[in-house]
């Protein structure tokens, strides 16, 4: 299967595509954790990336799609993939429809995790407490869900108006959270299935 997930900063998209991606056995790509990981490199790049995610923006579509493009070149995408956190932008849209094109490919659903501000924010403070991510403050919580409402949220209709919007309420315990996600992608809810 080749599958989405969107949602607001902290709606559980990381968490969630873990789980799905494990039950279906197709690999996540995740542009947050791909871009996480160039943490510790000193590079320009890394140091351009480290301060675009600590101001609560979004890194460029250019280097993005470049990133994006690269590892959907790689075998174990070949037959599935579930991208989290991407596409994002409107430009990442048409990147994204360009890529599948050319593989002849195309998306068999777009996971919408819905959850409301005051969770989101709730989440994200807590993680905050855990973890300590430079994102996860409170004043950069209202930048990213400012970019999300302005750059993201509107690409939701695109497909919706495609067929392929399944809305999931991302609220509850994160186990009913995978059960709604499956039911709603017509996979076997039990791992034995
Ligand atoms: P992401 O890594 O995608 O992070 P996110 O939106 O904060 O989190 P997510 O929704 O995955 O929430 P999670 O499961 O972690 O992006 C980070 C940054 O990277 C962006 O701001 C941007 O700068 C950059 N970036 C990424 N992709 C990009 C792109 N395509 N273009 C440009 N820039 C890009 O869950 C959040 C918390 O909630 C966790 O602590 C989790 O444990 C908890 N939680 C999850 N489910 C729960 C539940 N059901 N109940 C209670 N808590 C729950």
């Amino acid at each position: 299967m080749r599958l989405l997930i969107v949602g607001p900063p902290g709606a559980g998209k990381g968490t969630q595509a873990t789980l799905i991606a494990e039950r279906i056995g197709i690999s996540v790509i995740s542009t947050g954790d791909m871009f996480r990981a160039m943490k510790t490199a000193d590079t320009p790049l890394a140091r351009q990336v480290r301060e675009i995610m600590a101001s609560g923006g979004y890194v460029s579509d250019e280097i993005t799609n470049r990133i994006v493009a690269d590892r959907l070149a790689e075998p174990d995408c070949a037959d599935g993939f579930l991208l989290d956190g991407y596409p994002r932008t409107a430009g990442q849209v048409a990147t994204l429809d360009a890529l599948l094109a050319e593989s002849g490919t195309g998306l068999d659903a777009v996971v919408s995790l819905v959850a409301d501000t005051e969770e989101v924010v709730s989440r994200l403070l807590k993680r905050a407490e855990i973890e300590g991510r430079a994102d996860d403050k409170a004043e950069t919580i209202r930048v990213r869900l400012r970019t999300y409402a302005e750059q993201t949220e509107p690409l939701i209709a695109i497909y919706r108006d495609r067929g392929l919007l399944r809305e999931v309420d991302g609220l509850g315990p994160v186990d009913e959270v995978l059960g709604r996600v499956l039911s709603a992608l017509g996979a076997p809810a039990d791992r034995a299935g």
